[in-house]
């Protein structure tokens, strides 16, 4: 089955691609014209309000398009830090692209709790009906940058249920069997898959 991923973010493509891939979907980017649809992202803290409107602004998107009917994909997703109140959160992506990961380093420079997380929040539409799962990865933010797989914040990002390495330092099929992304996107398809839906 094909499922269109409305996302600008091409690392997100490229681990659904792995995730579904094993599923037995297949992921394509939704493209109009070659373009990605531009989102306007609410004002809020919650990444469930964020993929709402996603993926009403998708559907908006397509509508009158030659995708019209077409199974479409959302997420968002963010790093989320114990000791920083949540942040950067809903604003990781321009966190990412301004300070970056020496900035998050710094920021926790004497801050002994590193506990953090990652959540994926996904909403899929097919025919007409909405799924949608929370994925979350807990884990720590190690003291270096360290390796360079994955995107991101994954150089510092130590899941709890690795051995110690980053996300950074794993395969993408490794990271996608830990990773936020890689847990919602299984639980949506679990739910997809169920008899009575
Ligand atoms: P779209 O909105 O177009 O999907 P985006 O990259 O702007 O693309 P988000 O608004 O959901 O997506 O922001 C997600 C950000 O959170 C992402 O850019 C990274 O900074 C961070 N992030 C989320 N998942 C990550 C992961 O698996 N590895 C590393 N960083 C991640």
């Amino acid at each position: 089955m094909r499922v269109l991923f409305a996302t600008s973010n091409q690392n997100k493509i490229a681990e659904a691609k792995t995730s579904l891939g094993l599923l037995g979907y297949n992921v394509e980017q939704l493209l109009i014209d070659g373009n990605p649809p531009d989102f306007i992202e609410p004002q809020t803290d919650e990444i469930e309000i964020i993929s709402k409107s996603k993926i009403q602004q998708s559907l908006a998107f397509i509508s009158g398009t030659e995708f019209e009917g077409s199974s479409i994909l959302v997420e968002d997703s963010g790093l989320f830090i114990e000791d920083l109140g949540d942040f950067p959160g809903v604003y990781s992506s321009y966190v990412e692209k301004t300070i970056g990961n020496k900035g998050i380093i710094k920021i926790l420079d004497n801050i002994s709790n590193r506990r953090a997380e990652y959540r994926a929040y996904s909403i899929l539409y097919e025919n007409g009906k909405y799924w949608s799962s929370l994925g979350i990865c807990s884990g720590k933010i190690s003291t270096e940058i360290r390796g360079f797989n994955g995107f991101g914040f994954d150089p510092i990002f130590i899941p709890d249920s690795g051995d110690g390495r980053t996300f950074g330092e794993m395969s993408q099929f490794e990271k996608d069997s830990k990773s936020h992304r890689g847990k919602s996107l299984r639980i949506l398809c679990d739910e997809l898959r169920r008899p009575s839906k």
